[in-house]
This record gives C-alpha cells, sequence and structure tokens, in this order.
C-alpha cells in the first residue's frame, strides 16, 4: 500500500477531536495469533461509560501512546519507570468490527510500538489517541492484512517522531494524565 501517505495529521500537532483518552485492563483477544505475525495487540473492552466518544467515531486504524503499569517485576519495565508506574510507548490501534475476521462486537487492539519480553495481560493501559490513519478494510489474504498493518506502524513512527506530537507537546494535561499513579 505504498500509495498511502507516510506521515498523517498536521505539522503543528493534533487537532480536534483529538486527544481521545481511554483506560483499562488488558484482557485476552480472540487469540487468532496475532503474535505469531509479529503483531500481537493488546485488547481493551470497549465501555462506553469509560469512553462516551468511542460509539461516535469511525471505525478504522488510530495511532497515540499508550501509558503501561507493568509490574515491578515484568522485564521489560523501563528502568526509569518509578516502580507502579507507568511507563509510555508509541502506540498504533484498531476500533472496529476487523471485516477480515467478520466479528460481530466492536473491538479496540493496541499495537504498541516497542518489542517486550513478556506479555502484560491485566495491565492496567492508558491511551491518548492523537490522530486517524484510515479506515478499517476487509482484505483478500492474511498477508495483505499484515503488510497493511505493517505499513501503519511505519506512518504511526514517523507521525509521532515530529515535535509538535511529544506528548508533552500535544497537550500537557494528557500528558500528565496518561502517567498518573493508579
Ligand atoms: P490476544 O488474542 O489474547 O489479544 P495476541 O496474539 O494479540 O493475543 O497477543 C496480545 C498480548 O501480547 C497482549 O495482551 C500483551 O500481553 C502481549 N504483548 C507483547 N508485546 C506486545 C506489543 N508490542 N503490543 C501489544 N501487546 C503485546
Ligand atoms: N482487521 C481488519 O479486518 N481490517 C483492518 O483494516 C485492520 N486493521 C488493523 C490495523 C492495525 C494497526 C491493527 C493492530 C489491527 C488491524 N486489524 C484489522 C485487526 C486484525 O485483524 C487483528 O489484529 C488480527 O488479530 C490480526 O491477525
Ligand atoms: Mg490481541
Amino acid at each position: 500500500m505504498s500509495s498511502r501517505p507516510e506521515i498523517v495529521g498536521p505539522e503543528a500537532g493534533p487537532e480536534a477531536p483529538y486527544p481521545l483518552r481511554m483506560e483499562g485492563k488488558v484482557i485476552p483477544g480472540f487469540g487468532r495469533g496475532s503474535k505469531e505475525l509479529g503483531i500481537p495487540t493488546a485488547n481493551l473492552p470497549v465501555d462506553a461509560a469509560l469512553a462516551p466518544w468511542i460509539a461516535a467515531v469511525p471505525s478504522g486504524v488510530y495511532f497515540g501512546y499508550a501509558a503501561l503499569a507493568l509490574p515491578d517485576a515484568h522485564p521489560g519495565r523501563p528502568a526509569s519507570a518509578p516502580a507502579g508506574g507507568f511507563a509510555v510507548f508509541p502506540m498504533v490501534m484498531s476500533i472496529g468490527y476487523n471485516p477480515f475476521y467478520r466479528n460481530a462486537v466492536r473491538s479496540a487492539e493496541v499495537h504498541v510500538l516497542h518489542a517486550f519480553a513478556a506479555d502484560f495481560y491485566g495491565a492496567h493501559m492508558r491511551l491518548l489517541l492523537l490522530g486517524f490513519i484510515r479506515e478499517e478494510k476487509d482484505y483478500k489474504s492474511l498477508d495483505a492484512l499484515v503488510d497493511d498493518i505493517n505499513f501503519d506502524c511505519e506512518v504511526a513512527r514517523r507521525s509521532l517522531a515530529r515535535e509538535a506530537w511529544r506528548p508533552e507537546a500535544a497537550s500537557a494535561e494528557s500528558a500528565a494524565w496518561l502517567v498518573e499513579p493508579l
């Protein structure tokens, strides 16, 4: 899908309706082996009470930051993260029905752009959505889906690498919320 832009969102930083927030504990997903494809996705419950905006946004691919409260013993917890505190990573996520799999319920799944040495089911995750990459699609093959997701990861990385898209620059208030102790 090289015909898509490699960077999305204005140079000056996120614009309305972003930033959007959502949080919850990582739950088991559909168990379709996303991990085996190299794109594990941390699933969050879609709770309209916690994130009222979610019913109103289009299904598709979003990007921004994920804050994870990893247990102190988790091998992936950065040395810089305070005990029991949140560590922040760039992320790309899918909100929708996954037409390729014809899901009946809307799911929210996050691929964190970081290589973790262990799973983190049950961890509290906060999400700051800063922009939209594309609408969700159906695919002829799993390979085509995976290629598109890998391109989404590249778009998210590049888009977030800009100065105005650092969490603090995008929204000081939301950046503080991301790492607020539980
Ligand atoms: P499931 O169907 O249960 O969601 P996945 O194959 O999608 O299974 O794997 C998701 C799990 O992998 C997450 O819940 C998390 O514990 C772990 N994981 C490891 N690395 C990552 C990552 N970079 N991004 C998201 N989840 C990851
Ligand atoms: N599923 C779809 O059916 N269509 C999509 O367009 C789609 N886009 C995705 C984009 C990203 C960034 C991610 C993380 C997932 C996406 N998915 C999509 C969900 C995908 O089907 C799911 O993660 C599977 O578990 C991958 O095997
Ligand atoms: Mg998953």
